[in-house]
């Protein structure tokens, strides 16, 4: 008989796993977390992940399902009576859709640029997250939220980067979100990190730091 109820596969730093303990706690379900060692995973996230071998993982009775966008986008539906996170309206899905996948191809790409060089190449990252984030701000004019008043699924989706980009900030030395430059993305990452479900799940901010500084200097060692 297929195994009952919600389990997560994620990593404590991994900013795409937050994201679908984000949804389930939005809408209440009760799941068991467990913590990959992505250095040596285990047979059930190799099992129930055979294509990427990544985390998140959500497996919901017995039934395994992988990348978080498309994870959340299930959570949403499979739970449909509950808090509503993707926009009822099909033009506005369609839309939170497309920003979602606009962040995660683009801001991604350049955030993880700034973490990975130095000197010039990190100075056109910034200029280019900066570009991606001020896109993404248009999105935000005359709103608490992407979702409008409520947490909604694009700040699922992107909302990682009030905690991570601040850390990211520090550990590269550079600034890329400031009042002057992204004023309105600047008052989103305050209210990202007071939402329930968001201060409920992050991890400890000096962890994060110590994490992503051997993992800058392991990268820079790599690429010199
Ligand atoms: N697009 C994927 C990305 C998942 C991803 O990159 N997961 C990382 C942790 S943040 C991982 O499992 N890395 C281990 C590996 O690549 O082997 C998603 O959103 O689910």
């Amino acid at each position: 008989m297929a195994e009952k109820g919600v389990k997560v596969f994620g990593m404590w730093a991994s900013p795409m796993a937050i994201r679908v303990e984000w949804a389930l706690r939005l809408k209440g379900v009760e799941y068991e977390y467990v913590d990959e060692d992505l250095a040596n995973k285990s047979e059930a996230l190799l099992r129930y992940n055979p294509a990427t071998k990544k985390v998140p993982v959500l497996v919901h009775d017995g039934k395994p399902l992988a990348e978080s966008t498309v994870i959340v986008e299930y959570i949403d539906q499979a739970w449909n009576d509950g808090y509503p996170i993707m926009p009822a309206d099909p033009f506005d899905r369609a839309q939170a859709r497309f920003l979602a996948r606009f962040a995660e191809d683009k801001c991604n790409a350049a955030l993880f640029a700034i973490f990975v060089a130095t000197g010039e190449a990190q100075r056109k990252a910034v200029h280019e997250a900066q570009q991606c984030l001020k896109t993404l701000e248009t999105a935000l004019e005359g709103k608490r939220f992407f979702g409008g008043d409520a947490f909604g699924y694009v700040d699922v989706i992107v909302g990682w980067i009030a905690y991570w980009l601040p850390i990211i900030e520090e550990v590269s030395g550079v600034t890329v979100v400031t009042d002057e430059a992204l004023p309105l993305m600047n008052a989103w990452f305050g209210r990202v990190v007071d939402v329930d479900v968001v201060k409920a799940t992050l991890p400890p901010r000096d962890k994060l730091v110590a994490l992503n500084k051997a993992r800058r200097e392991q990268f820079l060692s790599a690429a010199a």
